[in-house]
Protein backbone atom coordinates (compact mmCIF):
# COMPACT_ATOMS: atom_id res chain seq x y z
CA UNK A 1 0.00 0.00 0.00
CA UNK A 2 0.76 3.29 -0.76
CA UNK A 3 0.05 6.94 0.65
CA UNK A 4 -1.93 8.77 -2.26
CA UNK A 5 0.48 11.47 -2.32
CA UNK A 6 0.41 14.48 -5.60
CA UNK A 7 2.62 16.77 -5.93
CA UNK A 8 1.93 20.68 -7.97
CA UNK A 9 3.14 20.88 -11.18
CA UNK A 10 5.58 24.05 -9.89
CA UNK A 11 6.80 21.23 -6.97
CA UNK A 12 7.24 18.31 -8.95
CA UNK A 13 9.77 20.53 -11.58
CA UNK A 14 11.40 22.20 -8.38
CA UNK A 15 12.33 18.62 -7.77
CA UNK A 16 13.39 17.02 -10.54
CA UNK A 17 15.40 20.60 -11.40
CA UNK A 18 17.01 20.51 -7.26
CA UNK A 19 15.50 23.57 -6.88
CA UNK A 20 14.86 24.72 -2.56
CA UNK A 21 11.43 24.00 -1.49
CA UNK A 22 9.29 25.62 1.50
CA UNK A 23 6.42 23.58 2.73
CA UNK A 24 3.39 25.96 4.10
CA UNK A 25 1.24 24.97 5.98
CA UNK A 26 -2.75 25.32 5.64
CA UNK A 27 -4.85 25.44 8.75
CA UNK A 28 -3.97 29.40 8.96
CA UNK A 29 -5.67 29.36 5.66
CA UNK A 30 -8.97 27.49 7.03
CA UNK A 31 -8.85 28.01 10.72
CA UNK A 32 -6.55 31.10 11.38
CA UNK A 33 -7.58 33.92 9.21
CA UNK A 34 -11.08 34.75 7.74
CA UNK A 35 -12.42 34.13 3.81
CA UNK A 36 -11.00 35.79 1.35
CA UNK A 37 -7.86 37.44 3.33
CA UNK A 38 -6.87 34.01 3.75
CA UNK A 39 -6.78 33.07 -0.05
CA UNK A 40 -5.21 37.04 -0.75
CA UNK A 41 -2.88 36.14 2.10
CA UNK A 42 -1.47 32.66 0.95
CA UNK A 43 -1.42 33.34 -2.63
CA UNK A 44 1.01 36.58 -0.83
CA UNK A 45 3.35 34.21 0.75
CA UNK A 46 3.71 31.81 -1.69
CA UNK A 47 5.42 34.56 -3.94
CA UNK A 48 7.04 35.86 -1.24
CA UNK A 49 8.89 32.20 -0.96
CA UNK A 50 9.52 32.66 -5.28
CA UNK A 51 10.94 35.79 -4.94
CA UNK A 52 13.24 35.07 -2.41
CA UNK A 53 14.18 31.78 -4.90
CA UNK A 54 12.69 28.89 -3.76
CA UNK A 55 9.60 27.26 -4.63
CA UNK A 56 6.45 26.93 -2.39
CA UNK A 57 4.88 24.07 -1.43
CA UNK A 58 1.70 24.30 0.73
CA UNK A 59 0.33 21.33 2.03
CA UNK A 60 -2.88 19.57 2.51
CA UNK A 61 -5.52 16.37 2.34
CA UNK A 62 -7.84 16.53 -0.17
CA UNK A 63 -10.46 14.10 -0.67
CA UNK A 64 -8.27 11.49 0.84
CA UNK A 65 -5.02 12.61 -1.14
CA UNK A 66 -2.06 14.51 0.46
CA UNK A 67 -1.27 17.43 -1.80
CA UNK A 68 2.21 18.98 -1.55
CA UNK A 69 1.70 21.77 -3.79
CA UNK A 70 -1.54 23.43 -4.60
CA UNK A 71 -2.90 24.54 -7.76
CA UNK A 72 -4.28 28.11 -7.49
CA UNK A 73 -8.26 26.30 -8.09
CA UNK A 74 -7.25 24.06 -5.20
CA UNK A 75 -6.24 27.40 -3.03
CA UNK A 76 -9.20 28.77 -3.65
CA UNK A 77 -11.41 25.60 -3.16
CA UNK A 78 -9.47 25.00 0.51
CA UNK A 79 -9.41 28.84 1.57
CA UNK A 80 -14.03 28.48 1.00
CA UNK A 81 -14.74 25.13 2.31
CA UNK A 82 -16.45 24.85 5.01
CA UNK A 83 -16.35 22.28 7.74
CA UNK A 84 -12.83 21.49 6.86
CA UNK A 85 -10.62 19.46 9.64
CA UNK A 86 -7.76 20.52 11.47
CA UNK A 87 -5.54 18.02 11.29
CA UNK A 88 -2.54 16.60 13.54
CA UNK A 89 -0.49 13.79 14.27
CA UNK A 90 -3.48 12.55 15.23
CA UNK A 91 -5.72 12.51 13.23
CA UNK A 92 -3.93 12.94 9.71
CA UNK A 93 -3.51 9.40 8.19
CA UNK A 94 -7.47 8.28 9.29
CA UNK A 95 -8.42 11.50 7.02
CA UNK A 96 -6.32 10.08 4.39
CA UNK A 97 -7.36 6.46 4.39
CA UNK A 98 -11.05 7.57 4.91
CA UNK A 99 -11.07 9.94 1.89
CA UNK A 100 -11.29 12.79 3.76
CA UNK A 101 -10.64 16.44 3.54
CA UNK A 102 -7.93 18.24 5.87
CA UNK A 103 -6.10 21.25 6.45
CA UNK A 104 -2.63 21.04 7.48
CA UNK A 105 -1.30 22.68 11.28
CA UNK A 106 2.73 22.76 12.18
CA UNK A 107 2.56 18.83 13.46
CA UNK A 108 0.79 17.26 10.18
CA UNK A 109 2.79 19.68 7.62
CA UNK A 110 6.07 18.72 8.61
CA UNK A 111 5.17 14.54 8.59
CA UNK A 112 4.14 16.22 5.19
CA UNK A 113 7.03 17.78 4.01
CA UNK A 114 9.28 15.25 5.42
CA UNK A 115 7.86 12.87 3.63
CA UNK A 116 7.96 14.72 0.32
CA UNK A 117 11.64 15.34 1.41
CA UNK A 118 11.24 19.07 2.16
CA UNK A 119 13.86 20.50 5.00
CA UNK A 120 12.41 23.67 5.28
CA UNK A 121 8.68 24.86 6.96
CA UNK A 122 7.48 28.28 7.52
CA UNK A 123 4.77 29.50 9.81
CA UNK A 124 3.06 31.87 11.59
CA UNK A 125 3.30 30.76 14.99
CA UNK A 126 3.70 26.82 16.42
CA UNK A 127 0.85 26.09 18.74
CA UNK A 128 2.89 25.25 22.51
CA UNK A 129 1.44 25.38 26.13
CA UNK A 130 -1.77 26.94 26.88
CA UNK A 131 -2.49 28.97 29.52
CA UNK A 132 -4.06 27.19 32.72
CA UNK A 133 -2.17 23.66 31.10
CA UNK A 134 -1.72 22.27 34.83
CA UNK A 135 -5.40 21.84 34.48
CA UNK A 136 -6.31 21.46 31.14
CA UNK A 137 -3.49 19.34 30.31
CA UNK A 138 -3.46 21.26 26.75
CA UNK A 139 -0.42 20.83 25.26
CA UNK A 140 0.26 21.32 21.14
CA UNK A 141 0.91 18.39 19.17
CA UNK A 142 3.34 20.56 17.77
CA UNK A 143 5.86 20.87 20.41
CA UNK A 144 6.43 17.06 20.13
CA UNK A 145 6.62 16.58 15.91
CA UNK A 146 9.33 18.75 16.51
CA UNK A 147 11.07 16.48 18.56
CA UNK A 148 10.97 13.94 16.15
CA UNK A 149 10.74 14.89 12.69
CA UNK A 150 13.53 16.55 10.79
CA UNK A 151 12.20 19.74 9.07
CA UNK A 152 13.45 23.47 10.74
CA UNK A 153 9.95 25.64 10.79
CA UNK A 154 10.05 29.05 11.07
CA UNK A 155 8.15 30.89 12.90
CA UNK A 156 7.42 34.48 14.95
CA UNK A 157 7.89 32.66 18.23
CA UNK A 158 4.85 31.08 20.17
CA UNK A 159 1.66 32.50 20.03
CA UNK A 160 1.46 34.82 22.68
CA UNK A 161 -1.89 33.58 23.65
CA UNK A 162 0.48 30.95 25.01
CA UNK A 163 2.17 30.41 27.99
CA UNK A 164 5.68 31.13 26.57
CA UNK A 165 7.89 30.12 30.05
CA UNK A 166 6.34 26.78 29.55
CA UNK A 167 6.49 26.23 26.24
CA UNK A 168 10.13 26.69 26.41
CA UNK A 169 10.62 24.08 29.30
CA UNK A 170 8.82 21.55 27.16
CA UNK A 171 10.89 22.23 24.37
CA UNK A 172 14.05 22.12 26.19
CA UNK A 173 12.61 18.89 27.77
CA UNK A 174 12.14 17.53 24.31
CA UNK A 175 15.25 19.05 23.09
CA UNK A 176 14.39 20.61 20.86
CA UNK A 177 16.80 23.50 19.69
CA UNK A 178 14.94 27.03 19.43
CA UNK A 179 17.13 29.89 17.70
CA UNK A 180 16.38 33.34 17.90
CA UNK A 181 17.13 35.23 14.92
CA UNK A 182 18.98 38.02 15.05
CA UNK A 183 18.22 38.70 18.78
CA UNK A 184 19.12 37.64 21.85
CA UNK A 185 15.54 37.34 23.33
CA UNK A 186 12.41 35.27 21.84
CA UNK A 187 9.71 37.36 19.88
CA UNK A 188 6.15 36.89 20.82
CA UNK A 189 4.45 36.27 17.66
CA UNK A 190 2.20 39.68 17.52
CA UNK A 191 5.09 41.76 19.35
CA UNK A 192 8.96 41.53 18.11
CA UNK A 193 10.29 41.11 21.90
CA UNK A 194 9.45 39.45 25.31
CA UNK A 195 11.92 38.84 28.65
CA UNK A 196 12.12 35.77 27.83
CA UNK A 197 16.16 34.97 26.50
CA UNK A 198 16.75 32.94 23.59
CA UNK A 199 18.33 29.38 23.98
CA UNK A 200 19.93 29.62 21.08
CA UNK A 201 21.06 33.31 18.45
CA UNK A 202 22.25 33.01 14.68
CA UNK A 203 22.37 35.90 12.57
CA UNK A 204 22.47 34.15 9.13
CA UNK A 205 20.51 31.71 6.94
CA UNK A 206 23.68 29.64 6.48
CA UNK A 207 23.92 29.15 10.36
CA UNK A 208 20.90 27.86 10.54
CA UNK A 209 20.57 25.72 7.25
CA UNK A 210 24.19 24.73 8.62
CA UNK A 211 22.86 23.75 11.95
CA UNK A 212 19.86 21.86 10.08
CA UNK A 213 22.84 19.56 8.27
CA UNK A 214 25.13 18.93 11.25
CA UNK A 215 21.78 17.58 13.01
CA UNK A 216 20.89 14.89 10.33
CA UNK A 217 24.51 14.37 10.05
CA UNK A 218 24.66 13.11 13.62
CA UNK A 219 21.18 11.47 13.46
CA UNK A 220 19.31 13.78 16.30
CA UNK A 221 16.18 12.98 15.23
CA UNK A 222 14.01 16.33 15.52
CA UNK A 223 14.10 19.72 13.94
CA UNK A 224 14.51 22.84 14.48
CA UNK A 225 12.52 25.60 15.86
CA UNK A 226 13.21 29.09 14.37
CA UNK A 227 12.08 32.39 16.40
CA UNK A 228 12.19 35.18 13.60
CA UNK A 229 10.79 38.17 15.46
CA UNK A 230 7.68 40.30 13.56
CA UNK A 231 8.94 43.51 11.42
CA UNK A 232 9.43 46.12 14.20
CA UNK A 233 7.12 48.60 11.97
CA UNK A 234 4.48 45.78 12.00
CA UNK A 235 4.37 45.24 15.74
CA UNK A 236 1.87 45.17 18.18
CA UNK A 237 3.75 45.93 21.89
CA UNK A 238 2.80 43.61 24.35
CA UNK A 239 0.93 46.28 26.90
CA UNK A 240 -1.69 46.75 24.02
CA UNK A 241 -2.19 43.27 23.21
CA UNK A 242 -1.76 42.06 26.94
CA UNK A 243 -5.29 43.17 27.76
CA UNK A 244 -7.16 41.62 24.69
CA UNK A 245 -5.87 38.16 25.13
CA UNK A 246 -7.08 38.54 28.91
CA UNK A 247 -10.50 38.98 27.45
CA UNK A 248 -10.34 36.51 24.64
CA UNK A 249 -8.42 33.82 27.13
CA UNK A 250 -11.97 34.76 29.71
CA UNK A 251 -14.58 34.50 27.43
CA UNK A 252 -13.10 31.02 25.83
CA UNK A 253 -13.60 29.61 29.38
CA UNK A 254 -16.94 30.96 29.85
CA UNK A 255 -17.83 29.86 26.89
CA UNK A 256 -16.33 26.18 27.51
CA UNK A 257 -14.27 26.51 24.55
CA UNK A 258 -11.67 23.37 24.64
CA UNK A 259 -9.18 20.68 22.84
CA UNK A 260 -9.10 21.65 18.84
CA UNK A 261 -11.28 24.51 19.20
CA UNK A 262 -8.89 26.78 21.66
CA UNK A 263 -6.68 28.31 19.33
CA UNK A 264 -8.96 29.01 16.28
CA UNK A 265 -11.36 30.86 18.90
CA UNK A 266 -8.80 32.89 20.54
CA UNK A 267 -6.99 33.94 17.07
CA UNK A 268 -10.62 35.13 15.93
CA UNK A 269 -11.85 36.95 19.37
CA UNK A 270 -8.33 38.71 19.02
CA UNK A 271 -8.72 39.82 15.32
CA UNK A 272 -12.01 40.91 16.29
CA UNK A 273 -11.00 43.07 19.45
CA UNK A 274 -7.89 44.78 17.67
CA UNK A 275 -10.58 45.50 14.73
CA UNK A 276 -7.97 43.61 12.57
CA UNK A 277 -4.82 45.54 13.42
CA UNK A 278 -4.19 41.08 14.95
CA UNK A 279 -4.15 39.97 11.42
CA UNK A 280 -2.33 43.10 9.40
CA UNK A 281 0.65 41.83 11.81
CA UNK A 282 -0.32 38.10 11.63
CA UNK A 283 0.27 38.87 7.28
CA UNK A 284 3.78 40.67 7.98
CA UNK A 285 5.41 37.99 10.21
CA UNK A 286 4.01 35.29 7.96
CA UNK A 287 5.68 37.12 5.46
CA UNK A 288 9.03 37.80 7.04
CA UNK A 289 8.96 33.74 8.11
CA UNK A 290 8.70 32.89 4.42
CA UNK A 291 11.42 34.98 3.02
CA UNK A 292 13.65 33.57 5.91
CA UNK A 293 12.66 30.12 5.45
CA UNK A 294 13.64 30.53 1.65
CA UNK A 295 17.01 31.68 2.40
CA UNK A 296 17.21 28.92 4.80
CA UNK A 297 16.09 25.94 1.83
CA UNK A 298 18.51 27.98 -0.73
CA UNK A 299 20.75 27.53 1.62
CA UNK A 300 20.82 23.97 2.62
CA UNK A 301 20.45 23.27 -1.05
CA UNK A 302 23.43 24.84 -2.47
CA UNK A 303 25.60 23.32 1.00
CA UNK A 304 23.84 19.90 0.24
CA UNK A 305 25.24 19.94 -3.66
N1 LIG B 1 -0.30 30.18 13.63
C1 LIG B 1 -1.14 31.11 13.12
N2 LIG B 1 -2.42 30.73 12.84
C2 LIG B 1 -2.83 29.44 13.04
C3 LIG B 1 -1.95 28.47 13.57
C4 LIG B 1 -0.69 28.90 13.86
O1 LIG B 1 -0.76 32.25 12.92
O2 LIG B 1 -3.99 29.15 12.74
C5 LIG B 1 -2.38 27.02 13.74
C6 LIG B 1 -1.21 26.14 13.31
O3 LIG B 1 -1.69 25.23 12.33
C7 LIG B 1 -0.80 25.40 14.56
C8 LIG B 1 -2.10 25.29 15.25
O4 LIG B 1 -0.18 24.16 14.28
O5 LIG B 1 -2.67 26.60 15.08
C9 LIG B 1 -1.97 24.90 16.71
O6 LIG B 1 -3.18 24.38 17.15
P1 LIG B 1 -3.28 23.63 18.57
O7 LIG B 1 -2.97 24.72 19.57
O8 LIG B 1 -4.71 23.17 18.67
O9 LIG B 1 -2.27 22.53 18.56
MN1 LIG C 1 -4.49 21.85 21.98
Amino acid sequence: MTVPMIFSDEVAAARKAGQPIVALESTIITHGMPFPKNIEVARGVEDVVRQNGAVPATIAVMNGTLHIGLNSDQLDALGQAKNVAKLSRADMAACIATGGTGATTVAATMIGARMAGISVFATGGVGGVHRGAEHSFDISADLHELAQTPVTVVAAGAKAILDLPKTMEVLETLGVPVIGFGQDYLPAFWSATSDIPAPLRMDSAAQIAAAHLMRMQMNVPGGQLIANPIPQEAEIPQNVLHPIIEQALAEAEAQNITAKKVTPFLLGRILELTDGESLTANIALVRNNARLAAQIASEISSASR
